[in-house]
């Protein structure tokens, strides 16, 4: 293949790292660092997108821009995520092929924007018309609401999401819209009661607090401190003041009724109340019966199982308030879906063998299965018990390191406490301190609390925990933690293997949140660990296309006499008559089991070229052979 550097590459760096030379770390580093510092965010490496977040508005996302990219070919164009996006839009849209997006970086990245610009460009390139318009329209709205209730403030993102989301949307043949449906992964909702210094709780709580009625306010008897939400001061107000957009957006887009939409935040109000308890008799919380929750020396009785044991108040009061704030969101995702859902969503099978995972998932000797046999175990169960048993079963995995064990390779390591384990991920080394494990994994919310819920008069309250219902009790344990994500990852791993995937690479060009700042070091780390160099270097030595044999023949057998208009042989040979015929060099293909593999992209748009060119030319036949008639 040819490589041309012009001058503009000299100035503005390449658009494609695939052209990249020499290529090593340094020269990959610069050449980002010299877009960045053009304004040129996007860079590919094939069909990769890499994106570094520039941290203030580029005018890069105009209607205009949007016409620019509309069906062009994806290395036509100067790199950009509407290129990404058409691509996988029109790949749906005139290939039937699922698509997937996705998007990877650390936290601050741009990811969720990443995710928003790709929703924007394909709501505004598909259909129109009143009906999908408000399919679109619900889509797209679902952001503010879930950002709302799932997004927070934390050192490193100001709105950064703590939850996981996965979205699908269903496209009909004309590629219009026709629903989606939105699934959420393990809301962080320690948060709830605890944020980390300098971090702020979900933004609800501010939005509410500043954003509410006085009328709101008084019926719920809102105070101005909350210890749930102690950040609550002059800048928070200004930054959320006037945003009260969210009532609406929830009344209209959801589709919640007036009323509804009150008890949703009544609810928050609740979780918030229930910080300022403190346990005197008198204290009542939104139709809650303090006394059928407290014993007689002010700690809450709780029943586990069969047995009735207590506990100090406090770790009681602040499950509830986690339980009440992650089914309220759980339930806010289920409305959400409600209101975009068309169609009926089917899973499909998956494996995945990975060690990594199997350190981790294994059904008997992985970490999660330990955690839950740990918490079931009967005894006195500790973090330290847990990470005993790790030490002992884990030792030797060859990913897994922790001092405590004997024959442990770690023992002189004084980097990794004794109250840590560490474990070596393909992004690199993640320590683990074990404390607060057990409990998270337990998550308990004791029976009593959820009756004393399912007695409330308030309805919501009393539908997010049906369990409550003394006529449904149910002595199983509830699933723990782990084996809830552990069981919905699974379930989002077989959906995407269904899928063709589209990769968004997101940087973070420095730690500041700031503007026009490149940290060669972070981003150097980044780089690494998202194994950018290797992802390069296979695309360089290897074929940046492939397709299976029937579905290539299809697309272009109209262009050789031979397979036109029927091929009655394998697709396979279809395939070698046509690109023989074409006169395609011999190394810039070559045929795979199943699928036809093409080295450089310009052969593809070769071929394309030559399908529309002759697509153009039938039209014009026809309408010739028509005017004939006529
Ligand atoms: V987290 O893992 O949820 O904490 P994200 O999602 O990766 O993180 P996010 O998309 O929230 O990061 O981006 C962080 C901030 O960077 C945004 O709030 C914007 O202020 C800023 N950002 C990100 N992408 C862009 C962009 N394309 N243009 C302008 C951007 N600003
Ligand atoms: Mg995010």
């Amino acid at each position: 293949m040819e490589v041309k550097t012009s001058l503009l590459d000299d100035m503005i760096g390449v658009g494609d790292m695939v052209l990249l030379e020499p290529l090593n770390e340094d020269s990959f580093i610069n050449n980002l660092k010299k877009r960045f510092d053009h304004n040129e965010v996007y860079t590919y490496i094939g069909s990769v997108v890499i994106s570094i977040n520039p941290y203030r508005p580029l005018p890069i996302y105009t209607p205009e821009k949007v016409e620019e990219y509309r069906n062009r070919n994806f290395y036509e164009l100067s790199p950009h995520i509407f290129a990404l996006s058409d691509e996988a839009y029109r790949s749906l849209r005139d290939q039937d092929k699922d698509q997937c997006i996705l998007i990877t970086g650390e936290s601050g990245a741009g990811k969720t924007e990443a995710s928003k610009l790709v929703m924007s460009y394909v709501a505004a390139v598909c259909g129109k018309g009143a009906e999908v318009n408000q399919v679109k329209e619900q889509l797209l709205q679902s952001n503010p609401v879930l950002e709302a209730f799932g997004n927070a403030k934390t050192v490193r993102n100001d709105n950064s999401s703590r939850f996981g989301k996965y979205m699908d949307i269903e496209f009909d043949f004309k590629g219009d819209p026709l629903g989606g449906v939105i699934s959420n992964y393990l809301l962080e909702k320690s948060r709830v009661v605890k944020q980390p210094r300098g971090e702020r709780n979900f933004h609800i709580f501010y939005q509410i607090l500043s954003g509410a009625s006085e009328d709101f306010l008084c019926k719920c008897d809102t105070c101005a401190f909350f210890r749930y939400s102690s950040l609550m001061d002059h800048s928070t107000r200004v930054l959320f003041s006037g945003k009260c957009s969210i009532f609406q957006i929830i009344v209209v887009i959801v589709g919640f009724m007036d009323h509804e939409t009150q008890s949703v935040f009544e609810v928050v109000a609740a979780v918030l109340k229930l910080g300022n308890i403190e346990f005197k008799p008198e204290s009542r919380v939104n139709g809650l019966d303090e006394s059928k929750i407290k014993d007689k020396n002010g700690k809450m009785r709780l029943a586990t199982g069969r047995k009735l044991v207590s506990s100090p108040a406090y770790y009681a009061r602040d499950a509830l308030a986690k339980n009440l704030y992650s089914r309220l969101f759980s339930w806010l995702v289920t409305r959400i879906n409600e209101s975009i859902k068309g169609i009926e969503w089917t899973h499909i099978e998956y494996f995945n063998n990975a060690i990594i995972c199997d350190l981790i998932e294994n059904n008997q000797t992985g970490i999660l299965a330990m955690l839950d046999e740990e918490c079931l175990r009967p005894g006195t169960v500790t973090d330290d018990t847990f990470l005993e048993k790790l030490n002992q079963v884990c030792a030797t995995h060859q990913h897994f390191e922790s001092r405590m064990s004997k024959c442990s390779r770690f023992l002189n390591d004084t980097t990794l406490p004794h109250s840590c384990f560490r474990i070596q991920h393909y992004a690199g080394k993640v320590m683990y301190q074990v404390e607060g494990f057990v409990d998270k994994n337990n998550d308990l919310l004791y029976r009593d609390l959820s009756q004393a819920m399912w007695k409330a008069s308030h309805s919501l309250i009393k539908a997010l925990f049906p369990e409550g219902n003394p006529a449904k009790i149910n002595l199983k344990r509830p699933p723990t933690a782990g084996s809830q994500f552990k069981a919905s990852v699974a379930t989002l791993m077989k959906n995407l293997q269904t899928k063709n995937p589209n990769y968004i690479r997101c940087i973070k060009p420095n730690d500041k949140k700031a503007a026009h700042i490149f940290n060669d070091a972070l981003v150097c780390h980044q780089i690494r660990y998202l194994g950018l160099l290797e992802n390069v270097r296979v695309r360089r030595a290897g074929y940046a296309f492939r397709q299976a044999y029937e579905p290539c023949l299809e697309r272009y057998k109209m262009l050789c006499k031979q397979t036109w208009p029927h091929w009655r042989g394998p697709a396979r040979t279809g395939v070698e008559v046509l690109f023989n015929e074409l006169e395609i060099p011999e190394e810039e293909f070559s045929f795979g089991r199943s699928k036809i593999f093409i080295r450089n992209p310009r052969t593809l748009f070769k071929l394309e070229d030559l399908r529309k060119q002759r697509l153009e030319d039938l039209a014009t036949l026809i309408e010739k052979i028509y005017r004939g008639w006529k």
